[in-house]
């Protein structure tokens, strides 16, 4: 508002002034009636008959003198404009200038916040400070790890009723991680050829060769759905592996029974014999098997028909020994040829999309 108003003004006092110009120069050529130049001749401007009258003259300078108000007043005008103006702009000043005072202020705080917390903190810390205050974090499956610190040991929760965890082995690298080993066997020095009640609890060590135990199997595998991986190699450097899209043991009541399905991978579906099996021990027999114990026949603990193809908590045989106790997947060497190292281990499979 203020911006228009003294261009206005300005315009004003610009026209005024081309007026005062013109009447000064005319009043001055009415005023003098000669000029001379060097060479002394005389150059008449205005002959004695067009000479300007008294009133012309008195008229161009009151014209001059009205002018000359009207520019005093302009002047005037402009000055009060500028005064204003520059008492609103200081105003604006003093206004930013207060608040990056305050930003300043506020901005220093926050970098002192900043500063009060220690940087070396872990994912470990946090767990911790976690459990102080009580909100215990329980995750019920490798995938659901709060800290993921490499391959290794770890703690679930897979009944909420309980309050204590207990140790899984969980492989974050394999085929993209999350999986829960619940089998391994790499150089023959944990005994397999175990009882009922053992393969129920569990036995070995979880950073070599073990088994989880049917009832934390069936813990984990029970919520929610699951695929099931075996890694397997041979004694001449050979590895494959076999993938179901579906895993689960059942509870104690269906004798820890065996669901599986949807194979992918490079040693053959040998496992779709076992599906739908219990598991059988050398002391409880649940296979199809109308003369022999499977359990017995095949040196091991598995989910038996009568008996199977596949053997992985069979005797542990050196060097490529084919016997039906050895540790096999029949599919893959097309014999019962004994293994070097088998790895078996589930995840949880979240619904896509
Ligand atoms: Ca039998």
């Amino acid at each position: 508002m203020l911006r228009i108003q003294s261009v206005t003004t300005y315009s004003i006092c610009k026209n005024n002034l081309k007026m005062l110009i013109f009447g000064f120069v005319l009043f001055y050529l009415t005023s003098v009636t000669t000029l001379e130049t060097d060479s002394d001749v005389k150059i008449r401007l205005f002959d004695n008959q067009n000479a300007p009258s008294t009133d012309i003259v008195k008229f161009l300078i009151h014209t001059f003198e009205r002018k000359i108000k009207e520019i005093e007043k302009n002047l005037k005008h402009i000055q009060n404009i500028e005064r204003k103006l520059t008492v609103h702009f200081t105003d604006y000043l003093n206004g930013i200038a207060d608040k990056l005072v305050k930003y300043n202020a506020q901005q220093d705080n926050m970098i002192q916040s900043v500063d009060e917390i220690p940087d070396d903190r872990t994912p470990k810390d946090d767990f911790n400070e976690e459990k102080e205050k009580g909100i215990e974090f329980r995750p019920t499956d490798c995938g659901e790890m709060y800290s993921k610190r490499g391959n290794g040991i770890y703690t679930l929760f897979p009944n909420s009723s309980s309050s204590s965890g207990y140790s899984v082995y969980c492989d974050f690298e394999t085929d993209n991680g999350n999986w829960t080993v619940f089998q391994r066997r790499i150089n023959g020095t944990t005994d397999f050829f175990r009882g009922w009640e053992e393969y129920e609890n569990g036995f070995g060590n979880l950073e070599a060769e073990f088994w989880l135990g049917n009832r934390k199997i069936n813990e984990l595998t029970s919520n929610g759905l699951h695929e099931l991986r075996v890694d397997l190699t041979d004694f001449d450097g050979n590895s494959g592996y076999a993938k179901y899209s579906r895993f689960s043991v059942g509870d104690a009541s269906t004798q820890y029974r065996l669901e599986v399905g949807g194979y992918s991978g490079n040693i053959g579906n040998s496992l779709k014999h076992n599906n739908g099996m219990s598991f059988t021990t050398k002391d409880r027999e649940n296979d199809l098997h109308y003369i022999v114990n499977c359990a017995n026949d095949r040196g091991g603990a598995w989910w038996y028909h009568s008996c199977t193809s596949v053997n992985l908590n069979g005797q542990y045989l050196q060097g490529g020994q084919i016997d039906l106790k050895s540790i096999h997947w029949y599919m893959w060497k097309a014999s019962s040829i004994s293994l070097k190292s088998s790895v078996m281990m589930f995840r949880k499979v979240y619904p896509s999309g």
